[in-house]
């Protein structure tokens, strides 16, 4: 399912506003998965602390959502956009590619928990397809 024009202008719009706060918005996320999703922990066996307080949680959460703004800004091209890091995820980490969605739906729902009046159910509907595009986009190096 494609990004339509209108798709693309709510979620850089949307992004504009979450953007300050993303690195807590990550760290919230990925500790959240680790949690509830304990077979997303097999990758993260070298850090000392998977619990959702975790330094190492939070800094690597802010990682994450460093490059799911860059992939904002490149939003028309996220297959080439986002090819070196799916290569990394496919060849070097080994990550299997459903998990991309699982992280997914766990940064949508620390945006509606940390944006309860911004994340209206029109810009729920956009940032949705841009976060199942972008992990299209990772898992395209898989083959
Ligand atoms: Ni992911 C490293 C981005 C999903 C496991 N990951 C990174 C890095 C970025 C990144 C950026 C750092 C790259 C570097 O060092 O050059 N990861 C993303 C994004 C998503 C994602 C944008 C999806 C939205 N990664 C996942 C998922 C898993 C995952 C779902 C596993 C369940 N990533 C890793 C692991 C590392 C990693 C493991 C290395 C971490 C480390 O510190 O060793």
């Amino acid at each position: 399912m494609s990004l339509s024009g209108k798709d693309k202008s709510v979620v850089k719009s949307f992004w504009d506003k979450a953007a300050p706060k993303a690195a807590e918005i990550g760290g919230e996320a990925l500790g959240r998965m680790l949690t509830v999703y304990p077979q997303t922990k097999t990758y993260f066996s070298h850090w000392s602390d998977l619990s959702p307080d975790s330094a190492q949680v939070k800094k690597h959460g802010a990682t994450i959502m460093g490059a799911v703004g860059e992939a904002v800004g490149k939003i028309d091209d996220l297959v080439g956009g986002l090819s070196a890091l799916s290569e990394l995820h496919a060849f070097k980490l080994r990550v299997d590619p459903a998990n991309f969605r699982i992280l997914a739906h766990n940064v949508i729902l620390v945006m509606a928990m940390t944006f309860p009046a911004d994340f209206t159910p029109e810009v729920h509907v956009s940032f949705d397809k841009f976060m199942q595009n972008l992990a299209l986009a990772l898992a395209e190096k898989y083959r």
